[in-house]
């Protein structure tokens, strides 16, 4: 059997410049993630890509301690042979292998794990010229073996080593482990792939004229309406009364999240008296735009986010103020907001499993399915891919809670996992590696407050980074960004001024839209059709024939449920 980089490096891209064909060795990626825990590892991913030895089969070498760790080479029942790492007095006394990396490409790393006894959260780390740099983190376990996927790239060029550290001092198995190098041009080219089988398809117009025959030698253009990829960003109520905001927001924008305006502290800040009428004008004027709402949020787990009454409220009060308020507030956007993020935060905070138990998180999920059973309940949290230093809000941390919630909901009740995606400097590709592994679940996953910090050169082009990187991963399905404008300025990334006149980031923005639509003209032939790849999306159809003076105008959607159309001039 071929091994999938076995044919992956047969793969190839050829690039035309100037009139001539060159041929590149292209390593497409691999997406696939396991996210259990499984009695064997599975082979490593592109054979092991630059690490030596990476299965063990060639006993410990390659490989050497890494501080005062001792090291053992091991062969399981079956016959599998891997390394183990044990006395080990510190969490980074461990095992290493010592690597050339390249400040200029993007390096997929995976490794299999396990430990001795209990559990332990492992860590892979490189040791770089520049200092430590961590690549991915997972729960290891005694009695089965975990995946751990990750990424990094590093800032100086040279000799680097990676290692294994854990929160314990108990025993690491290390096995199979791999580390892949792409360079930009094929870490677009994986980009290209993604976009070219996701966002778009091959989608073919007939004309016919008026007694149905097809209608050859007619000029079509097709104008792209609207995006079919949810692409969003959040507002204020700033907007209510700025017709230069709404026009803004408008003709850009097909989602969007309310920044505060329907949480419970905007909508029933004194006890009894609830007020929605700020956020109840907000959805009338997103529908009016047609743009989808984001329901954000039901609760917040935050301590922190709490009313001054809420948080003097017994266990028995609070659990009818919860019930209250989720009776208020789902059914009256009901239809209306396409996701809940349920109960914010649920993997950094428990003011509600602190005060109501530890399934309260599901019970508040449970009732707000049972009141609207078509919202798609969302999970929604940071870090998890901007910070890899926040192991409390890591890839398997997040999805513990995950699951946990699930277990308690029943079969028809439909998950989401928010990103929120608040970056500082991305690490872009452990954040591919991170949405691998949560598009194990097979639910939608959304980034759904992306924002980059800073106002300096480099802000729009890790938003661009992060943008193209969602836009391009197969599992995520919408993204909306945490730029609502406000007069004194956004939460922490504005994409206009007060005139509404771009910063660089808003030009960014602009231009990936502009690129992600599609606009085509052309004429049909002697079958009356025109045949075309256009991304999914609305779009208008103008038909002009020298049968008829004035052109026809029609509406079309494109999406993998429509690949074919027919449309009658006149
Ligand atoms: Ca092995």
């Amino acid at each position: 059997m071929t091994a999938p980089w076995e044919k992956a490096v047969l793969f190839l891209l050829v690039l035309i410049l100037g009139g001539q064909a060159i041929f590149v060795n292209s390593v497409p990626y691999d997406y696939s993630a396991t996210t259990e825990c499984l009695a064997e590892p599975l082979k490593p991913q592109y054979g092991g890509g630059i690490i030596v030895n990476p299965e063990f089969e060639k006993s410990l070498d390659g490989w050497t301690s890494f501080g005062y760790a001792n090291v053992a080479h091991k062969v399981s029942k079956s016959g599998n042979k891997f390394s183990v790492a044990h006395d080990r007095s510190v969490p980074h006394h461990s095992i290493s292998q010592k690597v050339q990396l390249d400040k200029d490409k993007l390096y997929t790393l995976s490794a299999w794990l396990r430990v001795d006894k209990g559990t332990a959260d492992v860590r892979a780390v490189v040791k770089t010229r520049n200092g430590f740099v961590a690549a991915g983190t997972i729960e290891a376990k005694a009695s089965c073996w975990s995946m751990l996927k990750g990424g990094l790239t590093v800032k100086t060029s040279g000799e680097a080593e990676i290692f294994f550290e854990s929160n314990t001092t108990s025993e690491i198995w290390i096995d199979n482990v791999s580390l892949q190098p792409f360079t930009q041009e094929e870490w677009r080219s994986h980009h290209n792939d993604t976009v070219h089988k996701e966002r778009k398809l091959t989608a073919k117009i007939k004309v016919k004229d008026p007694k149905g025959k097809p209608l050859a030698g007619a000029n079509v253009t097709v104008t792209p309406i609207r995006m079919g990829f949810p692409f969003g960003n959040a507002i204020s109520q700033f907007i209510l009364k700025n017709p230069a905001y709404q026009e803004w927001f408008a003709s850009r924008f097909t989602h969007t999240t309310f920044e505060n305006e329907m949480k419970w502290y905007s909508t029933e800040y004194t006890e009894g008296h609830e007020d929605y009428t700020v956020a109840d004008d907000m959805l009338e004027f997103a529908n009016k735009s047609g743009v989808h709402v984001r329901g954000h949020n039901v609760f917040w787990n935050d301590q922190s986010a709490q009313m001054k009454w809420v948080e003097k409220l017994t266990k028995e009060q609070l659990q009818k103020a919860v019930t209250k308020r989720i009776k208020s507030v789902v059914p009256r956007y009901k239809g209306r907001v396409i996701h809940w993020d349920v109960n914010n935060e649920n993997v950094h905070f428990n003011f509600y499993e602190t005060k109501l138990g530890p399934d309260a998180s599901t019970k508040i999920y449970k009732a707000v399915h049972e009141i609207d059973p078509n919202v798609i309940l969302f999970m929604n949290d940071f870090n998890t891919l901007e910070q890899l230093g926040d192991t409390n809000a890591a890839p398997h941390k997040y999805l513990r809670k995950f699951r946990e919630i699930r277990a308690g909901l029943p079969k028809t009740a439909k998950m989401g996992i928010g990103l929120e995606s608040h970056f500082e400097v991305p690490n872009i590709p452990f954040m591919r590696a991170a949405l691998d592994q949560f598009a194990t679940m097979g639910v939608p996953i959304w980034l759904t407050e992306v924002d980059v910090a800073g106002t300096d050169a480099t802000q729009a082009g890790y938003l661009e980074q992060i943008l193209r990187e969602g836009y391009s991963h197969p599992a995520v399905q919408g993204i909306v960004m945490w730029a609502s404008w406000s007069p004194k300025g956004c939460y922490r990334m504005c994409l206009t001024d007060n005139d509404f006149k771009n910063h660089p980031v808003g030009d960014l923005v602009d231009s990936l839209i502009k690129e992600w639509k599609t606009h085509v003209e052309g004429t049909t032939a002697e079958d009356g059709s025109i045949q075309s790849t256009l991304s999914h999306g609305d779009y208008e159809v103008k038909v002009n024939h020298p049968s008829s003076d004035a052109p026809s105008v029609h509406k079309i959607k494109v999406d993998p449920k429509s690949h074919e159309h027919e449309v009658t001039h006149h």
